[in-house]
């Protein structure tokens, strides 16, 4: 009864833990939290069509896993040596050969179906609100926003320049700001290898690939941070190269967009400064172990020099 009783508390206990989580994950901005298993909450109709389709697909694999579990387990009681001393002899059977071909097939075209639909969901951009360039480097993002003459680097927010609340290794110097419910066409490339564009509550993950311009599309329908990393090891501070999106209201936008102008005029060349101060990251022992490879690197050219 003790056993039961204990039981009982347990599952009354996680099942308030989980409906308060479900119930705060409602109410959060886009962020990894301790002890999530789920993904982040969705904030774009490109995200919430990820999670569904995560959903069925987790199902199907579900119902698959038990079915195979069952069948092991008959094979296990009725045919072992002890229950069925004298096996059959069979070795075809038309019928179950035609099933275990069709159904898989069946079950395939099922996943396809709903798995193209979201594929050109995806890709198919709709008539842009608003478009934006982010561009990659070794170690942070520049973003544009072409024909606004706006230009700035954004920079991970360390130490004293992290200011309260901000989350550690998520949060920068300068949002990417963007308006509620607006779609907005995000263009990527990269200024010296590839980096990859990813936030995942927007569902967007996309390579910067220098001399290409790759697009994506969000359109995020909840105000808040949102914040993703770059998604592609870029080299030794790709871990410092966070995404952080700030979605305002119309009205927000429009009042940060005229300070931006200002602040940020891609003419005034006030945005340059602040990409020197992102280089002295130092990291001497990787530095160290820079060094020589760099030297084999030109032992190695003069070889072919020769
Ligand atoms: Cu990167």
């Amino acid at each position: 009864m003790l056993v039961l009783k204990r039981l009982n508390a347990f599952l009354v206990t996680l099942s308030v833990t989980v409906l308060a989580g479900g119930t705060a994950a409602l109410a959060a901005t886009g962020q990894p939290k301790p002890w999530e298993i789920g993904m982040q909450p969705a904030a774009t109709p490109v995200m919430q069509n990820i999670e569904w389709f995560h959903s069925f697909l987790m199902w199907i694999i579900g119902a698959i896993a038990v079915f195979v579990l069952g069948l092991l387990i008959i094979v296990m009681v009725r045919f072992n040596a002890r229950a069925n001393p004298v096996p059959s002899r069979t070795t075809h059977n038309t019928f179950i050969e035609v099933v275990w071909t069709v159904v898989p097939v069946l079950i395939l075209v099922t996943i396809a179906v709903p798995s193209f639909r979201l594929l050109f969901f995806e890709l198919t951009i709709p008539k842009p609100d608003l478009v934006v360039k982010a561009i990659g480097h070794q170690w942070y993002w520049t973003y544009e926003y072409p024909g606004k003459k706006i230009q700035f680097t954004s920079l991970i927010a360390e130490g004293k320049d992290r200011k309260p609340g901000q989350p550690r290794l998520l949060s920068v110097d300068n949002d990417l700001v963007v308006p509620v419910n607006k779609v907005v066409e995000v263009e990527t490339t990269g200024a010296d290898v590839i980096h990859s564009f990813a936030v995942p509550s927007f569902g967007i993950k996309i390579d910067a690939i220098p001399g290409r311009l790759n697009k994506t599309w969000f359109k995020a329908e909840r105000v808040g941070m949102y914040y993703g990393q770059c998604s592609e090891l870029c080299g030794r501070d790709h871990d410092r190269m966070p995404i952080a999106v700030h979605v305002m209201s119309q009205k927000d936008y429009d009042a940060w967009l005229a300070m931006a102008q200002k602040k940020f005029s891609a003419d005034s060349g006030a945005a340059r400064p602040a990409v020197a101060a992102a280089k002295p990251v130092a990291r001497p022992a990787v530095q160290a172990v820079n060094k020589p490879a760099a030297q084999a690197v030109k032992v190695a050219a003069a070889g072919t020099a020769q």
